[in-house]
């Protein structure tokens, strides 16, 4: 087993299972109790929204803020926890209720980019120089409701204010095709990147892939991430499974897509990802109709899954696949592969 790769997960990957048409099925477990589970199951990466580390983040006092994250810092550090990012968590608010950055509110544009510097101050405060930008609310229910070309100016210039707001910041926008909004205006990588370069510092704007935005999007989600890694811009992931085109998931990792799972960790592998030293993040959730005593099961299973799946990668036959690719026997080469996976 490979013990290489560093994982994390976020405090909002232990969950209640409520859905949009019902309530929480299991108690709510308090932040305290869900970080003191984080070394037992394996892991030693924390990502956090603002408001993950601090509640009401809108309505605290910057000292005050200061004080709150400080606290949280030390809970983590008696935990031997490790800060990944911070991520504003802007389409939870009332302010955002149209978008944040993209807002055609002028009021709720300057409100976007304050609190995300807010969310920097608390990055700050913790440690970690990563913001990441989950842009859930920039894009449309209907094409004519914003004006698109405008929008991409706006998520610019917001970028832009950022970055100079903090030197040493790094922001990483993770992008996502749909839902909540039917289009999102940053649906893929390349869209990501694309809009990293016209920044004013590109070489701070990096992506991370989550597996199920990029199926949502009709895309290989391996293929997804070497397009970020060739650049160099691969500073994180969310693995999960997808079953389909439907709303997303956020299932354990490899448990639809085994395949696909496996194409996942072999470009991770052949790109060296582990030794970069970021931080592998499974973005999943526990079934709503799974009991208390076993909703953290999604989360050592992904991460057992993908240690598995890097011996599998390791311990492929590379003389068969040379062999196959110099044959141009790719069907020799899929049932290798095939084989391999099932053990056979
Ligand atoms: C939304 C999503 C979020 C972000 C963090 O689909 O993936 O959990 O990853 O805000
Ligand atoms: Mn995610």
């Amino acid at each position: 087993m490979s013990n290489d790769y560093r994982f994390s997960f976020g405090p909002w990957n232990i969950s209640e299972g409520a859905d949009p048409f019902g309530p929480p099925v299991r108690p709510s477990i308090p932040m305290a109790a869900k970080l003191k589970r984080y070394q037992e199951l394996g892991f030693e990466g924390v990502q956090l929204h603002d408001d993950d580390v601090i509640p009401d983040v809108d309505d605290k006092s910057a000292a005050e803020l200061d004080k709150e994250a400080a606290a949280y810092k030390s809970i983590l550090d008696d935990e031997g926890l490790v800060p990944e990012f911070v991520a504003p968590r802007l389409w939870e608010s009332k302010k955002g209720i149209d978008g944040a950055f993209t807002s055609n509110d002028e009021n709720c544009r300057r409100w976007a980019i304050d609190r995300s510097k807010r969310a920097i101050d608390i990055a700050n405060t913790m440690g970690t120089k990563l913001l990441v930008l989950w842009l859930a609310r920039e894009g449309t229910y209907i094409r004519e409701a914003k004006d698109a070309l405008q929008a991409h100016r706006y998520l610019i210039d917001a970028i832009n204010q950022l970055l100079e707001y903090d030197k040493d910041l790094e922001i990483i926008i993770e992008p996502k095709p749909n839902e909540p909004v039917d289009h999102a205006y940053i649906p893929t990588i390349g869209h990501a990147l694309a809009l990293a370069h016209q920044t004013c510092d590109p070489k701070r704007v990096g992506g991370l892939i989550e597996t199920a935005h990029a199926q949502l999007a009709g895309l290989d989600p391996s293929d997804e991430m070497a397009f970020a890694l060739a650049a160099g811009k691969l500073w994180s992931v969310h693995l999960n499974d997808q079953n389909g085109l439907k709303f997303d998931q956020d299932k354990t990792f490899g448990s639809a897509n085994l395949r696909s799972a496996y194409n996942q960790v072999r470009v991770l592998e052949l790109s060296g990802y582990a030794q970069t030293g970021r931080f592998v993040g499974l973005d999943v959730k526990a079934m709503r109709t799974q009991k208390p005593e076993q909703a953290l099961k999604h989360l050592v299973n992904s991460k057992e899954l993908f240690l598995h799946l890097v011996e599998k990668v390791r311990s492929f036959p590379h003389e068969v696949q040379e062999q196959c690719v110099a044959n141009r026997d790719y069907e020799a080469l899929e049932l290798a592969v095939l084989n391999h996976l099932m053990g056979v």
